[in-house]
């Protein structure tokens, strides 16, 4: 403070009051519509940490995956639905919709073959693709070859791909059963290279997607006859599919087996007790700590979720696992051939860095124990979790001990909030949170909106429709965040595009605020395909950023990376769509559709982050002289002359602009 004189305080310290009287960040125009609120569902009765009765699914919700700002997809398996269509193969209940978040209102949609638990993911294009199934079925969910009760296909090998409409224009892309899969997969590229029941998605780093394991034809468990211990890859590579023997050396407890991208580009995969990374383009396993006190693949069905990707860690990749069950009686394909709803389900909660310390640590438990726990990521970078039972797992059957043919029972209405930055001991909180009214066991979803709010669907531990318990849901809730009615961010400088790398862009907001900067945080998120308790690419990156702050214009610019660069760019977050939002104080903005990468499945090109300035505070200067922003480290200094009274440029850099006027304050006092 010594280079600047007492004149200059006199004249800066009431502009420097003036800003500072109107304390209130300003960075939602009270003029604009509420922003966040005009895409609420239903009839305007949400209540932050409630559920609220939305539309119907049209059929059971067992798989979905946001399409855009406007469009959830609904996928069940074939089954007795109560709607009907008629498509390619005559008209036979619907196992496929697309439901509107507005209207809340749903459209049948043709889908061929028996998408009974298959996989998916989006690729780099924005194309969604839908992998396997089973056979076609007939009344009951039996297997059979005469399809003619559901006239659905068989949906073993099928391929299902999807570019996603807001006109209701869309349909999903098949292939025909007259396609044979030949040795080269030529005339049959809608088909995979073999039988997938229960395949695992994960996206890589050029857009396409792998498709891993599964079985032939469905079970509780898969079995060594059963097994598909192989994966290929989406677009088909010419050496599909590869041997995998982790698959092999997981059963009988692998199906959907746990996949994450690593920021090396290795696959980090858990299933049964055991946990490799795989590199795939080496072939080559590494093999990780067994995982510890329960199994959390199907059928024992944890949360699963990969924690927040952020800057302040060098974009560490963690995966967190919550409950699943410790049994060690796995059955066999048809039956699990005890009192499985006995079993009480896991509690415990473990996360591991695979690529930093490489070691499953205890994190907090959660409440209770529960099989098929639902993790959904939120803008603020905490976990919603809810749906699943507190008794039993995933999986259904005719056996004595089934609760109506469920294996799971007891069923958890409470949801709970899990905060990974929050100190151990203190990352569960469900302080405010209500009971969800309706059971969501197994078949079950929950994906996050735009909007902020969720959406939670499904529940169907049945071979086929039933209305008997537990009874097959097409009902439909949403869930609102604490944050959901509070005035929303609004912003300048929206991109529609990322690249990996390369120039910063500005977000600019009505704010003079620096407490409200330091708490502001541009996020991407990819919702994923859920199913089965597992977001399928599920992932949060927030990106890295500075801000100036700059009192003379009353506003905040934040300097934003592009998605990270260089050589792990696109192994932290695959090209694709996803969806941004800035985030102050916690407090998301509605949620915008980006194209992460070239929109291409292809490499993606990748550049270093432009360096970002260092965080600024510009601080007033007298309206009638030119404003001359010196970049970030130059010494705040004045004309230095003292005598004309005109200060041209004051900089402050991370100081706020309370300590600058009480350290005005002292200065004019000592000076005085
Ligand atoms: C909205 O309220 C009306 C009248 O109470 C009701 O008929 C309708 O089903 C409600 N809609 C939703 C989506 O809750
Ligand atoms: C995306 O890529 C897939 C695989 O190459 C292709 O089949 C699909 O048509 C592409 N989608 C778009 C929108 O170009
Ligand atoms: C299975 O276990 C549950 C929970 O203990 C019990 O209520 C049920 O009676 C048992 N079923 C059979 C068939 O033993
Ligand atoms: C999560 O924990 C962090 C660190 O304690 C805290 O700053 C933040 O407010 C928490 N988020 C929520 C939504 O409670
Ligand atoms: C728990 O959640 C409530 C409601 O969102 C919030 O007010 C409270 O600060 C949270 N507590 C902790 C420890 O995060
Ligand atoms: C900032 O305030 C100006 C003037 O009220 C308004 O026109 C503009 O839309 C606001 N911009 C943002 C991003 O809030
Ligand atoms: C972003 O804002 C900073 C700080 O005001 C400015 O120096 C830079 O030129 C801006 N960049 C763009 C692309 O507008
Ligand atoms: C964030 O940006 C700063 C400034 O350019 C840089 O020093 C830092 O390494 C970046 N962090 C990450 C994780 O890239
Ligand atoms: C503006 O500031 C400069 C010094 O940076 C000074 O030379 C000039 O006289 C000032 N102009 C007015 C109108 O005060
Ligand atoms: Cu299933």
């Amino acid at each position: 403070m010594s280079s600047i004189n007492l004149f200059t305080l006199i004249t800066l310290l009431p502009l420097l009051v003036l800003a500072s009287s109107d304390s209130k960040p300003r960075w939602r125009d009270p003029a604009a519509p509420p922003l966040g609120l005009k895409k609420r569902a239903g009839n305007n009765t949400a209540t932050p940490l409630n559920f609220e009765s939305v539309g119907d699914t049209g059929v059971s919700a067992q798989m979905v995956f946001l399409g855009n700002n406007k469009k959830i997809y609904v996928l069940d398996k074939t089954e007795n639905n109560p709607v009907e269509i008629t498509g390619q193969y005559g008209t036979h209940p619907a196992w496929a919709t697309e439901y509107d978040i507005e209207s809340n209102e749903y459209r049948t949609m043709d889908v061929f073959s028996n998408t009974f638990c298959a996989g998916g993911g989006v690729l780099g294009n924005g194309t969604w693709v839908v992998f396997g199934g089973n056979q076609p079925v007939t009344t009951g969910g039996v297997a059979s070859t005469d399809a003619e009760a559901y006239s659905d296909t068989d949906g073993g090998t099928a391929i299902r791909m999807l570019n996603p409409c807001t006109d209701e224009s869309c349909e999903y892309i098949q292939g025909e059963t007259s396609y044979s899969t030949s040795a080269d997969n030529t005339g049959g590229w809608l088909q995979m290279t073999g039988r997938r029941w229960y395949p695992m998605v994960e996206a890589l780093p050029d857009g396409s997607l792998i498709i891993i394991g599964g079985d032939k034809n469905g079970g509780y468990v898969n079995t060594q006859a059963q097994d598909n211990p192989t994966y290929e890859f989406f677009p088909p590579r010419a050496d599909d599919p590869q041997d995998l023997q982790f698959l092999a050396d997981t059963l009988p407890i692998n199906l959907y087996a746990l996949t994450w991208l690593m920021p090396s580009g290795k696959l980090f995969m858990q299933a049964n007790r055991k946990t490799i990374l795989y590199d795939y383009n080496q072939k080559t396993t590494t093999n990780l700590p067994d995982m510890p006190y329960a199994a959390r693949v199907y059928p024992a069905s944890a949360a699963t979720a990969m924690l927040p990707l952020i800057p302040d860690n060098g974009y560490a990749a963690t995966v967190l696992f919550c409950g699943g069950s410790a049994t060690e009686q796995w059955g066999n394909d048809g039956t699990a051939g005890y009192n499985v709803t006995a079993v009480a389900a896991d509690n415990t909660c473990v996360r591991i860095t695979p690529e930093g310390s490489a070691k499953y640590e205890d994190d907090d438990y959660m409440f209770e124990g529960r099989s098929m726990g639902q993790f959904v990521i939120l803008p603020d970078g905490t976990f919603w979790m809810g749906n699943g039972v507190g008794m039993g797992t995933a999986g259904y059957g005719d056996d004595g001990y089934s609760v109506g043919q469920s294996y799971g029972q007891a069923p958890i209405y409470m949801p709970a909030i899990y905060n990974s930055s929050a100190p151990l001991g203190s990352r569960w909180n469900r302080t405010g949170l209500v009971a969800s009214a309706n059971e969501r066991m197994y078949h079950s979803v929950a994906i996050l909106l735009p909007d902020g709010s969720l959406f939670i669907a499904g529940s169907n531990p049945n071979k086929d429709f039933t209305t008997a318990q537990w009874r097959s849901r097409t009902d439909s809730e949403r869930w609102y965040p604490w944050y959901y009615n509070e005035e929303r961010p609004i912003y300048e400088g929206f991109q529609d595009t990322f690249s990996y790398g390369g120039n910063s862009f500005n977000i600019t907001m009505n704010s003079t605020d620096e407490a409200t900067a330091q708490n502001t945080k541009m996020v991407v998120i990819r919702g994923g395909f859920n199913t089965h308790a597992i977001g399928f690419g599920q992932r949060y990156l927030q990106l890295n950023s500075s801000y100036e702050i700059d009192m003379n214009t009353g506003k905040t610019t934040h300097i934003v990376s592009q998605m990270p660069g260089g050589s792990t760019g696109p192994n932290l977050f695959q090209p694709g769509p996803a969806m941004f939002f800035v985030v102050v104080n916690g407090v998301p903005s509605q949620g915008e559709f980006v194209m992460v990468g070239s929109g291409k499945v292809e490499t993606q090109a990748t550049q270093t982050n432009q360096d970002l300035p260092s965080s600024t505070v510009i601080a007033v200067v007298q309206p009638e002289n030119t404003t001359q922003t010196n970049s970030n480290g130059g010494s705040s200094s004045g004309s230095g002359s003292g005598s004309s009274g005109a200060l041209s440029t004051s900089q402050i850099n991370h100081v706020t602009l309370g300590a600058t006027i009480i350290a005005s304050l002292l200065a004019i006092s000592t000076l005085l």
